[in-house]
Parts: C-alpha cells; structure tokens; sequence
C-alpha cells in the first residue's frame, strides 16, 4: 500500500481530521451495503421503505425490514476499518467521525467521537408525540410497538429520504469539515446529500481529500487522492503509518 508524500506528511502532522464513512465500512463485517450488486436497494426500493410515507402506509413492513437489518447487525462485530479509525481518534488532537451509518459499528468499536448523520437503528420514538423508547427497538416483533405514552406507533430513529438530518450533527460536521487539514471519505458511494457534500465542503476550506473505496465513486474525480481498496486494509495501514510518524515525533 503505497500513498503520495504529501499525504504521509500529513499522517505525520495533521492536528485535524475528518472522516466520513458509509455502508462500505461495514461491508467487511457482512453488513450489506445500498448500492452494490447484492446491496439493499438492489431488492428494495428506497422510496418503498426508508420513506415516512411508506412507514405510515405500512408500518408492519418497514419495521420488519428494520428488525431484519437489526437481527443482521446484531449477529457481526466491527472489523478493522472500524477499529482503526477508533484508535486514530485517539492519535489526533482534533478528530471527528462523521457517519451516514445506522448499524452503531463505530461505537461498538471504540470510537467516542461519532456524528450519526442518519441516526442509530438502536433507538426508537413515537410518530405521535416523539417520546424515546430504546427498550422498544426493532428487532424485537414483528410489527412496531404502540407508545406507552400515548399509543402512537413507535419508528426506528433513523433519517428517512425527504427528512432533515439531526441539526446539531450535520452542524458538527460541517464544522470539523471547514477546519480540518485531512479528510477521508470511506466507503461511500457520495451520492446521498447532504451527506455527500461534506468531502466537497472539506476541499473547498482547504482540507486535503482522501478516498477509501473499492470503486470509483461520484467524487473520485474531485478528491486530491484515492486509495484504492477496503477500509479494511487500508485504514489499519494509515494508522500504523500514523503511529509510526509519531512516536518518532514526540
Ligand atoms: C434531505 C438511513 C432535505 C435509513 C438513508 C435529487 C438530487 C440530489 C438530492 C436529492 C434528489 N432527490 C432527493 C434528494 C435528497 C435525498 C438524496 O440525496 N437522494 C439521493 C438518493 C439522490 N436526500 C434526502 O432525502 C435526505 N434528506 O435531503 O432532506 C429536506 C427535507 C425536508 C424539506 C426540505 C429538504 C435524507 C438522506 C438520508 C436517507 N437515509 N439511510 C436507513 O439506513 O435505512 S440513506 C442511505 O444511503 C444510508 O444512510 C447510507 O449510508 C446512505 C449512503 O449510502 P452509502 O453509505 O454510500 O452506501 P452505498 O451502498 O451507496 O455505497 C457503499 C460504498 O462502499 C460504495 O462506494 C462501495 O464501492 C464501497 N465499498 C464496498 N465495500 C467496501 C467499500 N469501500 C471500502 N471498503 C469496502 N470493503
Ligand atoms: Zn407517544
């Protein structure tokens, strides 16, 4: 795995980093991904589910797709690309996770710093009058919970297409965006906005934007380098650098 000097200066250096990640990250824990040619979206579609409408048309089906995906990220653990990014929030003064993930991987690896940008499918709250209720989380039966408030349906807490993301942490991440030195987007496909405008956010403060991907995305064409392959491998060779540059620096 080889990268450019300048990217090695800044594993050395960098004070402030950004990473953003997708469902690529988990992919190497057996969590499908959206896009890809076995991904969820392959046989679902989008406006189908992860839609409010839907949910409110038929909320047996999308809280039985959310139980599925639960029971799915329940049965895998974090891998190495999650790993890593958790031990690199410990090397860097100024760190921040941004994820578009709802499988709560991050967290489950170590990382303390994380901006879930589409919620986390391990909470719930009512459609009615917005009560939490994690204990009534999917994967439990098969069709969603009433509120023990007041007998409204209870929905996963993630962010469906057409709704806004949480306010404070798309504002999180936009500003660890306008003062990072590194940016890395990993494992996603950029084409989900707002999300996917982050990397082009970091770029236009003067970040230096790195890609972890598999492919060639939406953005590979306006990112300063692409490491070609899986979080997996290519996030713990980025640490071991970083440590490295490190240890001799201090
Ligand atoms: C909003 C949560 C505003 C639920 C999700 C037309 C143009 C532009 C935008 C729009 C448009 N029409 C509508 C919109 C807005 C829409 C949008 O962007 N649509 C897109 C599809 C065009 N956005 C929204 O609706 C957002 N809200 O804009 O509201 C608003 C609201 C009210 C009033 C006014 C304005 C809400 C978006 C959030 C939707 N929720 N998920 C759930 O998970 O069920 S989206 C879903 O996509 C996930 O969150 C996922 O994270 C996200 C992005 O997908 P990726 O994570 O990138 O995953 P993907 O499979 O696509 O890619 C995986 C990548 O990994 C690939 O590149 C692959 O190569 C790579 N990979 C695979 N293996 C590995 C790997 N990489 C590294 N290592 C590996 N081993
Ligand atoms: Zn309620």
């Amino acid at each position: 795995m080889n990268w450019s000097p300048h990217l090695d200066a800044l594993l050395g250096s960098a004070d402030s980093i950004c990473v953003l990640t997708g469902a690529g990250i988990s992919a190497e824990s057996g969590v499908a991904t959206f896009r890809g040619p076995d991904g969820l979206w392959a046989k679902l579609k989008p406006e189908e589910l992860a839609n409010f409408d839907a949910f409110m048309r038929n909320p047996e089906l999308v809280w039985e797709w959310y139980s599925e995906r639960k029971r799915i990220i329940h049965d895998v653990a974090p891998n190495a690309g999650h790993r890593a990014l958790a031990e690199m929030e410990s090397l860097v003064r100024d760190f921040t996770l941004v994820t578009q993930n709802i499988d709560n991987l991050h967290r489950r690896a170590g990382s303390a710093k994380v901006r879930e940008l589409h919620g986390n499918i391990e909470r719930s709250f009512c459609v009615s009058c917005g009560r939490f209720d994690n204990s009534a989380t999917v994967g439990e039966d098969r069709k969603p919970p009433r509120c023990r408030q007041c007998g409204g349906l209870m929905r996963p807490d993630v962010v469906w297409f057409g709704e806004m993301l949480p306010q404070e942490e798309m504002e999180a991440a936009e500003d660890a965006c306008r003062r990072c030195e590194l940016f890395l987007s990993v494992g996603t496909s950029a084409v989900v906005y707002p999300a996917a405008g982050l990397p082009l956010l970091a770029r236009a403060s003067g970040a230096y934007i790195v890609e972890v991907n598999t492919e060639r995305t939406d953005i590979s064409s306006r990112v300063n380098e692409t490491l070609p392959g899986g979080a997996g491998t290519v996030l713990p060779a980025l640490v071991e650098r970083m440590k490295e540059l490190r240890k001799a620096r201090s």
